[in-house]
């Protein structure tokens, strides 16, 4: 081959072409999301924390992942630390809803985007976060209330119901107690005639629900559980005051968890409203649009259904968490 000006032009341009592909390589780096998870408190939040885990390396995205154990005080210092580690995009479930706004501006001075999934924050200042991508905790509870005046339609009363709070604070447990007592309202009849956190916990929920017992006994009609476990605690302190959970006393909750559904098939709770733990994927999705700097709607809502317990044993084989 005779050499001749262009082929050494396209030679001098390969050879600079080599020397940039290490930077180039470095503007393909992985995006790295820190994620700031509320605890382990719930089979719920399992089910969220391995959908998270599972989700990111499969979207190609380096995870850094801190349990705060059902401290906020831990999710601040969550937050700080990823912060000061520089990841491109932080993303977190805030245990309760006030109290953000100091971290979340140090976020925003740092120019790190912030997602909130599954509950939601109090802030005034909404460009404080990008998107919140989780339920409608009000809808929920107003299923839980649509379900039970419809159970207890011929019912004369009164229908005395008590009602085991989640985490005093978190979005789910104010929104699901506002969701429930807007339908229920509407017909004096029903009765919250005791309320109180069980900080959605199986062992809390039952330790409540023995004090519930000690205190109102067969007065007792309904338990409405912010969550499963809660509601699994109080079926097992039922028992154990030779009460019937499912017949003698109507159980009510959310989540959708496996256990609820086997509780079912037992008989023993007789419905649980949908709240979907599997937001990986869609967390995922919306880390690579914020990165790629593509607009994110502000809120990003789950789907679900409710399910009571007469379509539980067909259900059971499609459940995911
Ligand atoms: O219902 C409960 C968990 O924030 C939706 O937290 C979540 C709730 C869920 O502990 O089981």
């Amino acid at each position: 081959m005779k050499i001749n000006r262009r082929t050494v032009t396209t030679g001098l341009a390969a050879a600079s072409l080599s020397a940039l592909l290490p930077s180039m390589a470095f503007a393909q780096k992985k995006i790295v999301l820190g994620f700031a998870q509320v605890g382990a408190e719930s089979e719920w939040r399992t089910a969220n924390t391995k959908s998270i885990k599972e989700s990111a390396p499969a979207a190609g995205i380096e995870l850094k992942f801190s349990d705060a154990q059902q401290k906020q005080e831990n999710q601040i210092k969550a937050i700080r630390s990823y912060i000061a580690q520089k990841v491109d995009v932080i993303a977190f479930s805030p245990v309760v809803q006030s109290g953000w706004d100091t971290v979340l501006k140090e976020a925003k001075a740092a120019k790190i985007p912030v997602i909130l999934t599954d509950r939601a924050v109090d802030s005034k200042d909404t460009s404080l976060y990008v998107t919140f991508i989780g339920s409608d905790f009000v809808e929920e509870g107003r299923k839980a209330g649509r379900w039970l005046t419809d159970a207890k339609k011929g019912d004369k009363g009164p229908v005395n119901i008590v009602e085991l709070q989640g985490t005093v604070g978190s979005a789910p447990a104010i929104d699901r107690k506002k969701g429930f007592e807007e339908i229920i309202k509407a017909d004096p009849k029903f009765k919250v005639i005791r309320s109180q956190t069980g900080d959605f916990t199986r062992a809390k929920g039952k330790e409540v629900m023995e004090a519930f017992i000690k205190a109102e006994g067969k007065k007792i009609n309904v338990v409405f559980a912010h969550n499963d476990d809660m509601a699994i605690g109080a079926i097992q302190a039922l028992e154990e005051a030779g009460m019937k959970p499912g017949t003698d006393v109507t159980i009510i909750s959310i989540d959708g968890v496996k256990g609820a559904f086997e509780a079912m098939m037992a008989g023993k709770l007789n419905v649980t409203v949908e709240c979907n733990p599997l937001l990986g994927p869609q967390l995922m999705a919306a880390v690579k649009d914020v990165v790629a700097g593509k607009p994110v709607p502000k809120r990003i809502v789950t789907k679900e259904g409710i399910f009571p317990m007469d379509v539980a044993k067909a259900e059971f084989p499609n459940r995911k968490y």
